[in-house]
């Protein structure tokens, strides 16, 4: 990992990372669930369900933020990926609008560095690749017309996640 770049792929467990924000792949009803959202809610503690109780849930597409508690990250932020319908019920939009909200909700609340969960790869089945591009796309276009944010990483949990996003930022962000 080279800590100078912008935007950067690693591999490794998003609940480590020394960030100010992480991003959680959540569900609607922001009450925690399996995969990455499990991995969060375990490492942050009870003090987070408890808050994500007082949010009323959250739509597909947009996300929330709550306090870190005992993570490294001083902020989670709770993005909802849709579940792959076959591709043809608005999936792409909706999650490239998560990955807008999320840093949004960040430049908003002057958060310098964030990490990326692959947000729908998992158990909502959203195909990798597609689901990269997106994913690549939204970061290099927001930071294109955003100074606020400083870093961001993509941690991918399995090798297979972090092959397709070095291809995919090789590709997208030649320049890097
Ligand atoms: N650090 C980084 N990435 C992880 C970690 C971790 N500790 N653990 C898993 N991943 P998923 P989704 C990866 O299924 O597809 C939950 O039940 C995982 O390998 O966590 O958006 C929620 O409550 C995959 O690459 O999220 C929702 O109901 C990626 O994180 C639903 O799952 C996303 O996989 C959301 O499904």
């Amino acid at each position: 990992m080279t800590s100078s770049k912008k935007i950067l792929a690693i591999q490794g467990d998003i609940t480590q990372q020394a960030v100010d924000a992480i991003v959680n792949a959540a569900n609607n009803s922001l009450l925690g669930g399996g995969g990455v959202d499990r991995a969060i809610h375990r490492a942050a503690g009870g003090q987070l369900l408890e808050e994500c109780r007082r949010l009323g849930g959250c739509a597909t597409g947009d996300a929330k933020m709550t306090k870190g508690y005992r993570l490294l990250a001083k902020w989670v932020i709770h993005a909802v990926g849709p579940v792959w319908r076959g591709g043809n019920q608005g999936e792409d939009e909706l999650l490239a609008r998560c990955y807008r909200r999320s840093l949004e909700l960040a430049a908003e609340n002057d958060i310098k560095s964030i990490a990326f969960p692959a947000i729908s790869t998992g158990i909502y089945g959203f195909p990798l690749e597609r689901a990269t591009r997106i994913a690549v796309t939204e970061v290099k276009q927001f930071l294109q017309h955003s100074s606020c944010i400083e870093q961001v990483i993509f941690v991918c949990f399995d090798t297979r996640t972090y092959e397709c996003y070095k291809q995919v930022l090789l590709e997208l962000l030649p320049e890097l």
